[in-house]
């Protein structure tokens, strides 16, 4: 099942037919640890609209009100050896070599909703920023209780070169106008994804495919509930949170995103998170 934020409510997606709820409050709908059974109560007094896919594009809004979106760090082979690789000279290599391996994730605030852009919106690279990547990671949603009740696909965008320069500037290089994407639904499901889910990302530049690149969710180090352990421990989330888990998809030292850059970033079960690069 999916749910979406739209212009006109919250709709939902049950085997390829879709659901208008008119008058519910998108914080209080997608907070609740039985959204599986609420959603599914929801929809069965109700009619299926017509041409639901196409209300969806054209209404569709990121699927987000007042979450704060948080972000795991070094979760993936991949993004420990491009971080020690960028960091070099500023002799950061060492911290991202130690929390791969530490008992305490590396997890950072992100986004807040007004941030973060939905699908078919645009993601913004820095201005005063010389390297910049997407990063494709499956987002967590979670209710106030610590509890996973759906997934959804982010893009953590990020600059390279300001992250590069000092470890101490990951805040500028990960937390801006625009750098947040999540969407373009939150799937909702009682069991955990399977394991062999893949993360696909393809950055399109003038109808070109500039870079493609692929992972599967088993390649993460950290247990998506000890992830949100740690988050939960001293924060609390009165309207749930959004958490990334992570990129295991780095583009090498020759690649970055320039202006009007299309990105696509898929995850089967959920969809396809749609966004152009604008500075
Ligand atoms: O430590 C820097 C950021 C790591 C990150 O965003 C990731 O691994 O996805
Ligand atoms: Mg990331």
């Amino acid at each position: 099942m999916k749910i979406y934020k739209t212009k006109r409510g919250v709709v939902i997606e049950n085997d390829a037919s879709f659901y208008l709820l008119k008058n519910e409050d998108w914080d209080t709908f997608i907070n609740d640890d039985h959204l599986s059974e609420k959603a599914t109560e929801k929809i069965s007094s109700l009619e299926s609209i017509a041409n639901g896919d196409d209300f969806i594009t054209d209404k569709l809004m990121a699927p987000i009100g007042n979450q704060e979106i948080w972000a795991s760090g070094v979760t993936y082979y991949n993004s420990k050896l491009g971080r020690q690789e960028e960091s070099k000279e500023a002799g950061g290599g060492d911290f991202y070599a130690r929390v791969y391996v530490a008992d305490r994730p590396e997890l950072f605030f992100k986004s807040t909703g007004y941030r973060c852009v939905g699908s078919g919106e645009n993601v913004r690279i820095r201005k005063d920023s010389t390297w910049d990547v997407p990063e494709p990671e499956l987002t967590l949603c979670i209710t106030s209780s610590g509890k996973i009740v759906g997934y959804t696909i982010g893009n953590d965008m990020s600059s390279r070169s300001i992250e590069g320069e000092n470890p101490l500037y990951l805040p500028q290089a990960k937390t801006y106008d625009g750098s947040a994407a999540i969407g373009p639904c939150i799937y909702v499901t009682k069991k955990p994804l399977p394991s062999d889910t893949t993360i696909t990302l393809e950055i399109n530049r003038n109808g070109k495919t500039v870079f493609e690149g692929s992972i599967e969710i088993n390649q993460i180090k950290r247990d998506f509930n000890d992830l949100v352990s740690y988050l939960y421990r001293e924060c609390s989330f009165p309207n749930g949170s959004f958490l990334m888990t992570g990129t295991g998809i780095v583009p090498g030292k020759d690649f970055t995103l320039q202006e009007n850059d299309d990105i696509q970033i898929t995850i089967p079960l959920i969809g396809t998170l749609v966004n152009k690069v604008t500075s």
